[in-house]
């Protein structure tokens, strides 16, 4: 297992109630550890396992839960 630490950057979020769906959205899938998810400049800092998700799974899970992942 390798674990790792990166920030994405998430739009849409307007309230609380966006940064609980889009913390749910991710740290659901399986691999990831551990999320911040910072409402006012959007970032979201994820810790996880590399040999199990990616950034094509955060992006999946985030456009899924409504919002989206700038680049
Ligand atoms: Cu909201």
């Amino acid at each position: 297992m390798s674990e790792t630490k990166k920030v994405i950057k998430v739009t849409g979020m307007s309230c609380g109630h966006c940064k609980m769906a889009v913390h749910k959205a991710l740290s659901g899938l399986d691999g990831v550890r551990d999320v911040d998810v910072n409402l006012g400049t959007g970032d979201v800092t994820l810790n996880y396992d590399t040999d199990k998700v990616g950034l094509d799974d955060f992006r999946r899970a985030v456009s899924a839960a409504g919002y989206g992942v700038a680049d």
